[in-house]
């Protein structure tokens, strides 16, 4: 297994389109293996593959660390349902660092996915599950949760990431 760098903001590989996976095999969990990892040595909850440039459709998620760690792979997952009701949680994003900022998103969804075995497997979610699968999906359509801001907000966050990075560079 190996730590992979995280891509941030404005990096162009973020806009990618991933695409869906053909084959669930070793090479696969390999590359879900290493996703894992970076999620948690960027002390995350969620990873989209392509943040780590790989623009497949492949998401790790592990809400609960403190019991352990649990990271479940979530391959070509696909809405097939989200309520009308929303609900509004505060986000961050690895590839957005040191921004948080409230999104409104359905609060319920039903998807599918393959899991790291490659059986078919369908969910209900809600709260930080339905947040989190929401935020992630959006990596995968190339979509960031500061897209989701007004236009003023956005430009701020954007900024601010880009003066973080200057004095991270300076030292
Ligand atoms: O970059 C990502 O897509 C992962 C992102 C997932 C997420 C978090 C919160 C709401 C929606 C989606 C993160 O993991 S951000 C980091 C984070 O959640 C965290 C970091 C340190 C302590 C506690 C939480
Ligand atoms: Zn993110």
């Amino acid at each position: 297994m190996s730590i992979r760098p995280i891509l941030t903001a404005p990096d162009p590989r973020l806009k990618a389109v991933s695409t869906d996976v053909e084959k669930v095999d070793a090479e696969l969990r390999r590359l879900i293996d290493d996703m894992a990892e970076s999620m948690y040595e960027a002390d995350g909850i969620g990873l989209a593959a392509v943040q780590i440039g790989a623009p497949k459709n492949i998401i790790v998620m592990d809400l609960d660390q403190k019991s352990g760690k649990n990271p479940q792979a979530y391959i070509n997952p696909k809405i097939l349902w989200a309520s009308d009701e929303l609900a509004t949680f505060e986000e961050g994003c690895l590839s957005v660092p040191e921004i948080w900022e409230d999104v409104e998103r359905p609060a319920r969804i039903k998807c599918e996915y393959l899991d790291r075995d490659g059986v078919l497997q369908v969910l209900e979610a809600d709260g930080l599950l339905a947040t989190c699968l929401q935020h992630e999906m959006d990596h995968l359509n190339g979509v960031l949760f500061i897209d989701h801001l007004s236009k003023l907000k956005r430009s701020i966050a954007l900024r601010k990431l880009q003066k973080a990075k200057r004095l991270k560079e300076a030292g």
